[in-house]
């Protein structure tokens, strides 16, 4: 029997509680199997509160109820599967419910769940009525007491939100401690871990004297990978304060690392749990990706503290409002501690490779949603990253001060509340003057905006006059669209590559400006404009738009080499690739050998050997767009010749530019002590990215050069960067790399990842038996999230050849996997199906079997209804 479809939940259906609970205490008493937890509520209805109380309950076991210490009557309750409801109750009370659950068997790692014997809670969104019965929403604010009793040498380390203000011992080997958190949060920010865990412990001062205690717990033996993780943090700490004026709040500050985790991480007030992979690093283990990941996660939950705690949503649909502000955050964090550029061009591809066809799909919802079956497939990267979008052009329209003005009069009006994207936008219009009505169309409207521009230069007038078009393409329930506020920064640069000064309408605009686009069509005319300048157009890519141009090959490579904005520079080399390779995929549509375009090789050459730029934005520029990138611009999808295309001009700049990668190459091996900053890790990316296109060459001395890299390695990111060449190219020596990883690294589940990951994404045919066989390796586990994304999701979301392999055998497995994964983690599962969501991009017969995958899905006994949503979105026609 299929499953049911599950009720939609609407924000226009949204209303306040009709119950505020402006106390919580909670006493847990830690057991693997059966956990009690006894929470006394203080409850008070709102006025013109209803006379019942309905709280949520789920996959709880209800021992005890009372009301102002007498027990509430069968009759007068009812326990249903998610609600504990009571018919009628005083407008006052003391509500005690006693409840037992079963940690050990949580493997859908929400609520109270067991991560390697540690107990640890997971509670957004919706996982706190898991624990204990409550008016679980974002908008009802408590403050908790919470007491933990467990067993002393099992769980040594008992932790909560806010400060320790008791503990000691109990009888029979337990102990106790008992956490006070001052400041009123919602459930979804209550935390609380138990276990034998190690730490490392700092401090730091803030701004105006406050001594915080620092610490990081993590598993026996991981101290010592634990210390990237702590210097993160305190950068966090004080870059909040210097550029957001923003200060901590509490004497302590604890991260605790997890191994298994359905997220990257989690902001718990003053209690942050996270993911271990975002915590644990060093030289030998850790890629310098992952060095900035760990940075760029730490300081994400870290900004929490104030965008999203101590102001918090006041719905689920306000996602973006804690999201997008505080991915914002964590990305201009970035940006101050390493290259500004570099990074922007690293978030930018990341928007197109997850966000864009997200927008361009048949899950395609805006920035704040309007409805939703399971709010935990909302964590998208639209909420997120599009969402971070919507702040950065805030900041292109405010500028940074009328920015920070804006923050802090939303700081300022909203300290302690839970409030919706349009109060945050309304403190940034208030702060600075400024009417933003239309700009918030940004938050409703899906899809990606067109904008195609036109430009003419009248030589005698001395005018450039552009035409600027703008369209959204319909995406579902939203076939019309409007215009929306674009802010595009635009320069001209003149023929000897310098920007031209700008004037408009007899005023001067220095050499840079952006352009608002508000209207579907609008002109704009440039004086004093002698010679035909080039654009150089969305410059640091100031809106996330899609842009058309007509612009020719010269004038991309002369962008390649002048433009005086590194992105757009960047950008120029992108777009000039993508050109050519939908090109060389038409020609081997027709049956020829496609032809790589001189002149962009020549171009790439250029940018290998300009010593003045450096080696991280070279790296950048030599890395062609993904198959996956390219696979957005073709009406229809061909995966094969994609990547033939793809490895054809790689093969081709590798023979052009031999001498010179090879040299690059070898002038960045160096035997220097590794350290992960930015400078050294852009070497390593440089000598790369130039070893990745010398092993498209083919030659024995390359493949050599690759397997003795991987072989003699003194750090993960060389190592791992030569063991992705081998398999990615079928090189000699990949089954003995394979074999020695596996052999140094196997009792290392993190690392192991990697070993997982890496042979998931070869595009060679027999990669999905592969992929079945590992899934019998006893380090590979379906109960741990971090397993399942790098095996079954690496192959199903980055490996486009082998996925969509043209028997459909990739389809299919996924949908096994799905079904199966869905018994155990809903949540985890859900996000595995998205691939399948394509369909309609590819031709007949991958289309039908893409479906018939989906339908497989969907007809599922007792599907969950995230799995539910996700299959039947992406049928919907
Ligand atoms: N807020 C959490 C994500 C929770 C996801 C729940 N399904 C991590 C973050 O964005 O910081
Ligand atoms: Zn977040």
């Amino acid at each position: 029997m299929k499953t049911e479809q599950p009720p939609v939940i609407r924000l226009s259906d949204y209303t306040a509680p009709a119950f505020a609970i402006p106390r919580t205490a909670l006493t847990v008493d830690l057991d693997p199997t059966r956990t009690i937890v006894e929470a006394v509520l203080e409850v008070e209805r709102v006025d013109g509160g209803a006379p019942s109380l309905t709280l949520d309950a789920e996959g709880m076991e209800l021992l005890a109820l009372e009301i102002d210490g007498t027990s509430v009557p069968e009759d007068a309750y009812r326990m249903e599967d998610d609600k504990l409801s009571i018919a009628e109750v005083p407008e006052r009370f003391t509500l005690t419910a006693r409840v037992a659950i079963d940690p050990q068997s949580n493997t859908r790692l929400e609520g109270l769940y067991r991560s390697n014997g540690v107990f640890c809670t997971q509670c957004e969104a919706e996982g706190f009525r898991r624990i204990a019965p409550f008016i679980d929403r974002p908008d009802l604010l408590s403050r908790y007491s919470v007491t933990i009793r467990a067993d002393k040498k099992t769980c040594p380390v008992l932790l909560s939100n806010g400060n320790l203000v008791e503990s000691g011992d109990l009888d029979d080997g337990r102990h106790y401690a008992v956490w006070e958190d001052p400041f009123p949060k919602p459930a979804y920010l209550f935390a609380l871990v138990a276990g034998d865990l190690a730490w490392i412990a700092d401090r730091f001062t803030t701004r105006s004297g406050r001594a915080v205690d620092l610490r990081i717990h993590v598993e026996h033996g991981n101290e010592g990978r634990a210390g990237y993780a702590m210097e993160s943090l305190k950068r966090s700490m004080a870059w909040d304060e210097e550029r957001f004026g923003l200060e901590y709040d509490l004497d302590i500050f604890n991260i605790v690392a997890v191994s298994d985790f359905n997220m990257g991480a989690m902001e718990n007030k003053s209690l942050n749990v996270f993911n271990a992979k975002y915590i644990l690093a060093d030289p030998e283990s850790a890629t310098d990706g992952d060095f900035a990941a760990i940075e760029s996660i730490v300081g994400h939950e870290y900004f929490h503290n104030w965008t999203g705690n101590r102001i918090t949503c006041r719905d689920w649909f306000q996602l973006s409002l804690k999201e997008g502000l505080t991915v914002f955050r964590d990305q201009e964090f970035s940006a101050d501690m390493r290259s500004r550029p570099v990074k922007r061009i690293q978030d930018v591809r990341m928007l197109r490779a997850r966000q864009f066809p997200e927008d361009a799909g048949p899950l395609a919802h805006p920035v704040r949603p309007d409805s939703y079956m399971e709010i935990n497939n909302f964590y998208t990267a639209t909420v997120y990253e599009k969402g971070a979008e919507v702040i950065r052009m805030l900041h292109a329209l405010l500028g940074e001060e009328g920015f920070q003005k804006g923050m802090r009069l939303y700081v300022e009006r909203h300290d302690g509340q839970a409030v919706t994207c349009d109060d945050f936008v309304a403190a940034m219009a208030d702060a600075n003057g400024r009417d933003l009505d239309h700009f918030k169309r940004w938050y409703a409207q899906a899809g990606t905006p067109e904008v195609t521009v036109e430009s003419h230069h009248d030589p005698e007038a001395e005018t450039l006059t552009l035409t600027l078009a703008q369209m959204t393409p319909p995406t579902p329930g939203q076939p019309k669209k409007q215009p929306v506020t674009i802010p595009l920064a635009l320069a001209l640069i003149g023929p000897d590559g310098r920007e031209m000064p700008i004037r408009i309408e007899g005023e001067d605009r220095g050499t840079e400006t952006v352009l608002l686009l508000t209207e579907d069509r609008q002109s704009v005319t440039f004086e004093g404009v002698a010679e035909r300048p080039r654009l150089s157009l969305n410059r640091g890519f100031s809106a996330p738009i899609r842009l058309n141009q007509r612009i020719g090959r010269e004038d991309r490579a002369f962008l390649m080499a002048h433009d005086t904005d590194p992105f757009a520079r960047w950008e120029a080399g992108q777009q000039y690739a993508c050109d050519l390779l939908l090109e060389m995929i038409e020609s081997l549509g027709r049956g020829e050998t496609p032809k790589a375009d001189p002149a962009f090789i020549e171009a790439i050459g250029h940018t290998l050997a300009n010593n003045g730029l450096d080696d991280a934005f070279r790296a950048q520029v030599l890395a062609l767009p993904t198959e996956e990138y390219i696979g957005e611009q073709m009406k229809i999808v061909d995966v094969d010749a994609i990547h033939t295309a793809r490895e054809t001009l790689k093969r081709a700049l590798a023979d052009a530019h031999y001498d010179r990668l090879l040299a690059t190459y070898q002038a960045r091996r160096s035997n220097e002590a590794f350290a992960p900053d930015a400078e050294q890790a852009g070497r390593r990316a440089l000598k790369n990215a130039c070893l990745a296109l010398l092993a498209a060459s083919g030659t024995a001395d390359t493949a050599e050069l690759v397997r003795l890299q991987a072989e003699t390695a003194n750090n993960m990111t060389d190592r791992m960067a030569a063991i992705m060449l081998l398999t990615g190219n079928g090189l000699p020596g990949r089954d003995e790399a394979l074999a020695a990883f596996r052999e140094r690294w196997k009792e290392d589940e993190q690392v192991m990842d990697k070993w997982f990951a890496v042979q998931a994404t070869s595009p060679e045919a027999d990669t999905l038996d592969r992929v079945r066989k590992l899934m019998q390796d006893p380090v590979f586990s379906m109960r741990k999230p971090n397993k399942v994304r790098a095996l079954i999701g690496a192959f199903a979301a980055a490996n486009p050849v082998q996925f969509n392999r043209a028997d459909g055998a990739g389809y299919d497995f996924l949908a096994e996997q799905t079904i199966a994964l869905d018994r155990l983690n809903p949540q985890v599962a859900a996000r595995l199906i998205g691939p399948l969501g394509h369909w309609r991009r590819f031709d007949e017969t991958r289309r039908d079997m893409m479906k018939a995958a989906l339908e497989r899905i969907l007809a599922t006994k007792d599907l969950s209804r995230d799995c539910y949503e996700i299959a039947s979105k992406a049928l919907a026609d």
